[in-house]
């Protein structure tokens, strides 16, 4: 090396001579996909555990927490009209409602649940903060714990959740045995609430660690009272963070391995992916150090981070490798589903550019999870049409569906925290999900995306993206696969008229969702009627050889990724 350096030093080296050997080996095919990541297969169901089913009453705990500020079972959030409901107590949900209708999300289409957090949280309700009222967001007096986001002992189950002979174990075995993966939602920004309390409560403001031990204390005192010299206060950040939350101090050289330990071993005990809670709310390098150390032990471990944001320029720095190197949910792309399929309406093209499908700042926006809402926002305001277009979107563009529990149904649209977003579903409810119309479209086209590879992982290239109208290809043609599909979606109230022209490959298109088989010479048309609020997708299963196609996906595959992973 030292000589070469040096020759540089002195004089231009002269290129390389082209190696024989290279010349004599034929061509590789051309690669076109959007990614290679394992999970992209999985369509996921999001459920928050205490919500879904109550499959074992013995573990409602209905008389935990004492009195009546402080009880957890059941707490209505106060001032709701007549007829509407919410709730900030425990409602019973746990691991064995979910394992009992395990084949029920599978039969839907899906291929892994993402459950709200797991650990320990305080035994009462919280007594600091604002009070809890109907319609209001971001207030925690009268909350308790049931949604897992107020860790205390991040090593321990919370009580709620197993059932005799169903700890985490066993029920990320049962849901594997059912074809389902299981997304561990993991928090290390925060604690509980830990201060304002008239008096100090058990467990809020306090972690444990794996023996019980307390090692972490807030005091119920606010943040820039805590004492950096008192190793019980110095695990938190004297700025303090969201609400009256504990804000975890990422400087403490405790803190790293304390979380590396906790959730290694929930992936010992069967997490197949994380969603990382509140990742903008903790620095980069933490995160570059969290995920790498995860991944040294679990090599291409999946993990995808929450940042609350409808920018892509800001949510994408974590998915860069300097930082965290992960996927996160898209939000940018949430903002204009939610908008374009639900009462505010709005054409395909708002859609469009949120898919930054060439030169986007995403790492590789194909590792996206896209959704149209979840528990810390309004539900989709949408009419069953609505619903039923917006999956018929989800499932076959760019991306890693997420589905919130009840959304098969429509269920509690348009609310939001503290006006029903979160309400009991119950097996009542998934009874009479699969009577629906959103449930059976959805289902429909979330069957086909998981046995459909270019759906779940193909390069997305778009036709036509405006008014009621889209059509796009997803073309996969990697090693031994090589599949073309064309998705046309119609949003509107009128049947809509397809011709595709440039960029069609000649052969046997197929449709797989019914109808039958397309013939297309070369040079041909595809013409296509598509119902009111239907999809049509024509698939091929042929290497891509038509010219136009070719030239098309070249380009979109050359700017599809930031940085191309080896
Ligand atoms: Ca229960
Ligand atoms: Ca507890
Ligand atoms: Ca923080």
């Amino acid at each position: 090396m030292t000589s070469v350096l040096l020759a540089g030093c002195t004089a231009p080296a002269p290129p390389p001579a082209p190696k024989q050997e290279a010349k004599a080996l034929a061509p590789a095919a051309t690669e076109y996909y959007g990614t290679t990541e394992p999970l992209a297969a999985d369509a996921v169901y999001f459920v928050l555990t205490d919500r879904f089913v109550n499959g074992d009453k013995s573990n409602d705990f209905r008389k935990q927490g004492g009195g009546a500020a402080t009880h957890t079972f059941d707490r209505p959030t106060p001032g709701a009209p007549p007829g509407r409901s919410d709730n900030v107590g425990y409602l019973g949900g746990d691991f064995k409602g979910l394992l009992d209708n395990a084949q029920y999300i599978k039969d839907m289409g899906f291929g892994a649940v993402w459950l709200s957090p797991i650990v320990d949280q305080p035994d009462e309700a919280f007594t600091g903060g604002e009070p809890v009222k109907w319609g209001g967001m971001w207030t925690d007096r009268g909350k308790t714990g049931y949604h897992g986001y107020w860790g205390v002992n991040f090593y321990k189950l919370d009580e709620h959740l197993p059932s005799a002979g169903l700890d985490f174990r066993g029920l990320t075995k049962g849901l594997k045995a059912h074809g389902l993966k299981t997304v561990l939602d993991i928090v290390l920004n925060h604690g509980s609430p830990a201060f304002s309390m008239p008096k100090p409560q058990p467990k809020f403001g306090k972690i444990y660690d794996k023996d019980g031990k307390l090692i972490a204390d807030h005091m119920n005192l606010p943040p820039d009272k805590l004492d950096p010299k008192n190793p019980l206060n110095a695990f938190y950040n004297t700025k303090g963070g969201l609400a009256q939350l504990s804000d975890i101090n990422e400087n403490d050289p405790r803190v790293l391995p304390y979380f590396l330990g906790a959730y290694e071993q929930w992936i010992e005990q069967g997490a197949d992916a994380f969603r990382i809670d509140t990742i903008g709310w903790m620095p980069n390098p933490f995160w570059h150090q969290f995920t790498t150390r995860i991944r040294e032990k679990h090599p291409g471990f999946f993990m995808f981070g929450e940042a609350f944001d409808y920018d892509a320029n800001k949510i994408a720095e974590h998915t860069w490798p300097e930082n965290a190197g992960v996927s996160v949910l898209d939000f940018p792309l949430k903002e204009r589903v939610s908008a374009v399929f639900g009462k505010e309406g709005g054409g395909f093209e708002k859609i469009a550019e949120r898919l930054y499908l060439t030169d986007g700042p995403y790492t590789n926006p194909y590792e996206l999870m896209t959704f149209y809402d979840n528990h810390d926002m309004a539900r989709m305001d949408a009419t069953d049409d609505g619903f039923v277009d917006a999956n018929n979107f989800l499932f076959t563009a760019r991306g890693i569906p997420v589905i919130y529990y009840g959304s098969e149904s429509g269920f509690e649209r348009g609310t939001g925290e503290h006006s029903g977003n979160r309400n009991y579903f119950g097996q009542a409810g998934i009874d009479a999900a699969q009577k629906g119309r959103i449930y059976a479209q959805l289902k429909r086209i979330a069957m086909l995306r998981a046995k459909t590879p270019a759906l779940q992982r193909g390069l997305q290239l778009d036709v036509e993206m405006q008014g009621d109208r889209a059509a796009f290809y997803r073309v996969l043609q990697q090693g031994d696969v090589h599949q073309i599909v064309l998705v046309l979606l119609n949003k509107g109230g009128a049947p809509q008229v397809f011709e595709v022209k440039n960029t069609l490959q000649a052969g046997r298109w197929l449709q797989p969702l019914g109808g039958d088989a397309v013939d297309v010479a070369r040079g041909g048309t595809l013409k296509a009627t598509v119902a009111p609020h239907d999809v049509a997708v024509y698939v091929l299963d042929a290497p891509v050889t038509d010219v136009a196609l070719k030239s098309e996906l070249d380009r979109t595959m050359a700017r599809a990724r930031r940085h191309v992973a080896q």
